[in-house]
């Protein structure tokens, strides 16, 4: 079974203002003040606003020239995240296993429960209107035998559907849908497969496998999603995990040059620990709490899941000025990444990356030799006696 709530960051700005509720809502970036910043993007949009053309990932300003009527909201990241685990303990009354890919995405495997579920369809009606009393916001669910299936079925009836795939009819249900459907197929990709004059996942999945063959592992791997094999490429079981750090200064403080460095340190500890643990992340979190304790949060999805020390940090940085004025004393920064789970990774074969990656590993090598601290950026020099440097 997988589950995906809808249009999530816009249904929780809609549950804390219900004036919103019916209209065209767009979830843009705010600023420390709580003014929405103009050239931010779409993190997300209403139903009712995708009905113009506006997509997530696009300039706000455009989105507005599509809707002009459009009201733009955002900036509770902290209620997104309660809204978040509020859904996944409900998911966790019913299902033995949860694997959380996303903020608002899991898998529920119920394999071995049939003698307490024969009927997976109650559960899912049950589960939907335990999220909608609860939190107040609306999931799709699809239910099927494969994760590739049940993914593209809870897709299938947004917002607000229950798709059920019955076991042996998943290529027949997958068949009349266009490629791009199938989680993990890129712009390229699906131009590559319209070359070929393959437009449905039935065209794909009847395509000889011989053909497929030549053109390597990844189009292997879509040829069997579109033929209703179980395939675990694009969703690789990983267990849901967020690491954050984040430090009280021991004096408020508007000085760039601390805060930044400040930041370097938590990145490098979050680095450090997702490396060592062997996980990767996508959403990069920073927050900053203010002398009066006002607290702001941002957060940006990286086009690939990383454990990068300099990749997390880079975000980060533009997290901050983001979200700081730039001024006012700080009291307090945190940073964190959370697990999104690995797509696709073209970028396992690029040098540069891979060759950071394995700089920032033997720096942990030796830290744990040497002690915490033993090599550090020079950028951290600056902090000097702050604790554990
Ligand atoms: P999605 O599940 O991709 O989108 P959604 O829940 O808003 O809409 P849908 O009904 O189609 O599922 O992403 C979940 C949340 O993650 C989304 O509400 C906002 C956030 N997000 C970003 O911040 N940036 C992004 O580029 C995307 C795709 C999502
Ligand atoms: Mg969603």
């Amino acid at each position: 079974m997988h589950l995906d709530l809808d249009a999530f960051f816009a249904s929780v700005e809609i549950k804390l203002n219900p004036l919103l509720r019916g209209k065209p809502v767009l979830v843009g970036r705010v600023d420390p003040h709580g003014r929405l910043v103009p050239r931010g993007v779409v993190a997300t949009c209403s139903y009712e606003a995708r009905k113009f053309g506006v997509k997530s990932g696009m300039p706000l300003f455009q989105a507005l020239k599509l809707c002009p009527q459009a009201i733009v909201v955002g900036g509770h990241f902290e209620e997104y995240v309660k809204a978040s685990e509020a859904v996944f303990s409900i998911t966790a009354r019913y299902a033995p296993k949860v694997e959380q890919i996303g903020i608002d995405e899991a898998f529920l495997d119920f394999s071995g429960t049939e003698w307490i579920y024969p009927n997976l369809g109650k559960i899912a009606k049950k589960i939907r209107e335990e999220i909608k009393r609860e939190v107040g916001i609306t999931a799709s669910i699809g239910i099927a035998t494969t994760k590739v299936v049940g993914k593209v079925a809870s897709d299938y009836q947004k917002p607000d559907g229950l798709t059920y795939v019955p076991a042996g009819r998943e290529k027949e249900f997958l068949a009349p849908l266009p490629i791009a459907d199938l989680p993990g197929i890129g712009r390229k990709m699906e131009e590559y497969f319209h070359r070929l004059g393959v437009k449905t996942l039935g065209e794909l999945a009847n395509v000889p496998f011989e053909k497929i063959e030549v053109y390597g592992k990844f189009a292997i791997n879509l040829w069997e999603a579109a033929s209703g094999v179980d395939n675990i490429w694009f969703v690789p079981r990983v267990e849901a995990k967020s690491v954050s750090h984040s430090e009280t200064f021991a004096k408020n403080s508007a000085d760039i040059k601390f805060i930044l460095a400040m930041l370097q340190k938590l990145v490098e500890e979050v680095g450090t620990e997702i490396r060592k643990e062997g996980y990767t992340g996508r959403c990069v979190h920073v927050t900053a709490r203010y002398r009066d304790f006002r607290t702001v949060s941002h957060q940006r999805v990286l086009p690939y899941s990383t454990s990068c020390t300099k990749e997390i940090y880079e975000a980060a940085e533009v997290l901050l000025k983001e979200l700081w004025d730039g001024y006012t004393p700080l009291r307090l920064v945190g940073v964190g990444i959370s697990q999104f789970g690995e797509t696709i990774q073209p970028s396992l074969f690029d040098n540069v990356r891979e060759k950071r990656l394995e700089l920032e590993k033997r720096i942990d090598q030796l830290c744990e030799k040497f002690g915490e601290g033993a090599v550090v950026p020079a950028a951290l020099i600056r902090l000097g006696k702050v604790k554990n440097l």
